[in-house]
């Protein structure tokens, strides 16, 4: 075991059990036939690489990075409908296992890249042979219409290291404007369709 190792085993730990947390609200909505607000769940602990790369630009020393940098563990929820967000975001707030410390709302306040999603800092406690230690872990809740275009982005900004060519800078303002239109027209018939996904689950008896 390396020191790496040793640092994010926690974050690791974090991870798993936050998965399997979150997976269990969309259950619930499921078992009590609710349209769940929670469409799936996906979640990482940052590659040691990010982390370097990511210390190096914010400037922030290896001490201080259980403090400094928040989305080592990294979680994702992503769901049908723009409303759903705040349906997620309050169900986390009322729970007693974790603590909202911080949330970033780039759904009202869009980036210029053109990035939406809500993001919530949590403090999360995980118990270990040593005792509890507190970490901080990044929700990042999304529409799926939102995370196509972050995913394609993403993929991009790889390739690119951010650099956009012109054409493919304004592509990517295209399809932010054309996911955030997709979004709100399927806002308009949401309640159709979360009427028609509890017949059918009913039927299937999901
Ligand atoms: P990865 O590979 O997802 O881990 P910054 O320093 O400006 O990058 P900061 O202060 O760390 O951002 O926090 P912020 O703004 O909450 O963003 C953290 C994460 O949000 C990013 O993690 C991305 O996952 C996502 N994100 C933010 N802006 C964009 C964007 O313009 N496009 C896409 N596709 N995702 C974005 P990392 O560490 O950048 O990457």
């Amino acid at each position: 075991m390396d020191e790496w190792d040793v640092f994010l085993s926690p974050y690791r730990q974090a991870v798993e059990e936050l998965k399997i947390k979150l997976k269990g609200i969309r259950k619930d909505y499921q078992i009590n036939r609710m349209s769940s607000p929670i469409e799936f769940v996906t979640a990482r602990v940052k590659p040691v690489q990010s982390i370097i790369e990511k210390a190096s630009k914010n400037n922030i020393s290896y001490d201080n990075l259980r403090e400094g940098m928040y989305d080592i563990a990294g979680v994702r929820i992503v769901c049908q409908f723009v409303d759903d967000i705040e349906i997620i975001r309050n169900q986390i707030s009322k729970r007693k296992d974790m603590r909202i410390v911080e949330e970033r709302d780039y759904i009202t306040n869009t980036k210029e890249s053109g990035y939406r999603s809500y993001h919530i800092i949590i403090e999360y406690p995980v118990e270990s042979i040593e005792g509890q230690v507190n970490i901080l872990a990044e929700i990042q809740v999304r529409t799926l219409a939102m995370n196509f275009w972050a995913t394609i982005e993403h993929t991009l900004n790889y390739k690119y290291s951010g650099e956009y060519p012109e054409e493919i800078k304004e592509r990517l303002q295209t399809a932010a404007e054309a996911a955030n239109k997709l979004d709100q027209e399927m806002s308009l018939i949401r309640e159709e369709v979360q009427e028609a996904q509890k017949f059918f689950s009913k039927q299937r008896n999901l």
